[in-house]
């Protein structure tokens, strides 16, 4: 296995066509999840990748798992819980920002706890994101277990902090948000939400509060991204796009960077990826866009440093 992607995976209703919430008369329907999201990039660009959690035994949960088994995620184990129902949550697009509202406390998701991953084989990566410590105690025991239980960098541990405003107060996310990132292998983290967590105006700020993880990616919307790897320091310039709905863009530049790693390309060639799958991502109202043609993917892939 390549990677196991684990979190919580919801359906989203967003207003179609885009607009409003409060005026739509139509929504569409359908499956989102930060971590299922990396999960179906990752397996459309032709990885073999897993996702794990928990879903509930409803027909949004059935749907969850349909949509993530077509795009070749391997779900093998999920089994539906007949006691928790599915998250759900509405996307308020709005060109400023879109605005979320979660209907999933006392999710399936939210009763994962430590060992939920006891007996899987080990991927080569295993990718998870802070949103998941918000989900309940439990949820951030799981996190911490799986940070801890692979402290020697096999699998290499991927965190993508993902802070969500509407789940935790910050005063509460910053310092558990730091303790986890910091024990990863490798963090993506938005210079935005570092600033709102941590105070920080700059990608060297963010190494500060965070000097642990071998590889920190701090992204940085459309001025582009730093990587800090081990003592260098790389730049990636983001392309200018026309910004539709900007959710799921995080998850597919983190599926962009993954797939280099797992070909073994540069490191320039890793945020190039990331950068052409979130240009996608930005570009629709859906968390994902059409994978790009494997010509375009190889070409990035052969680019050197
Ligand atoms: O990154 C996109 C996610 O935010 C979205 O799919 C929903 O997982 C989600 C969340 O918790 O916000």
């Amino acid at each position: 296995m390549d990677v196991l992607c684990l979190g919580e995976s919801m359906v989203v209703l967003a207003p179609s066509p885009v607009g409003s919430l409060r005026h739509a008369r139509e929504t569409t329907l359908g499956v989102a999840g930060a971590e299922s999201n990396v999960a179906i990039s990752l397996a459309l660009l032709g990885a073999d990748a897993a996702w794990r959690g928990k879903v509930g035994d409803d027909p949004f949960g059935h749907r969850i798992l349909d949509v993530l088994r077509e795009a070749g995620v391997d779900c093998e184990g999920v089994v539906p819980d007949p006691d928790h129902p599915t998250g759900v949550y509405f996307k308020d697009p709005d060109p400023q920002g879109t605005t979320v509202h979660y209907y999933r406390k006392g999710s399936a998701a939210s009763t994962m706890r430590p060992g939920h991953l006891d007996g899987e084989p080990s991927p080569r990566i295993l990718h998870l994101s802070g949103i998941t410590a918000a989900l309940s105690p439990e949820c951030h025991a799981l996190v911490r277990e799986l940070l801890a239980g692979h402290a020697d960098d096999s699998p290499l541990v991927s965190f993508d902090v993902n802070y969500r405003p509407a789940l935790w107060p910050v005063e509460t996310a910053a310092p558990i948000l730091s303790e986890l990132a910091n024990a990863a292998g490798l963090v993506f983290v938005g210079l935005d939400e570092a600033e709102t967590l941590w105070g920080c105006k700059t990608p060297d700020d963010v190494r500060e509060v965070l000097p642990d993880p071998p590889y920190l990616v701090v992204k940085d919307g459309g001025n582009g991204v730093t990587l800090y790897s081990g003592s260098s320091i790389h730049f990636s310039a983001a392309e200018p796009v026309d910004i539709v709905e900007p959710v799921g863009a995080g998850d597919a530049f983190a599926a962009g960077f993954l797939y280099g790693r797992l070909q073994h390309a540069s490191e320039e060639a890793c945020m190039r990826l990331g950068h052409l799958l979130a240009a996608g991502a930005l570009q629709t109202t859906g968390d994902l866009a059409a994978p790009p043609s494997p010509q375009t993917v190889r070409s990035i892939l052969e680019q050197r440093s």
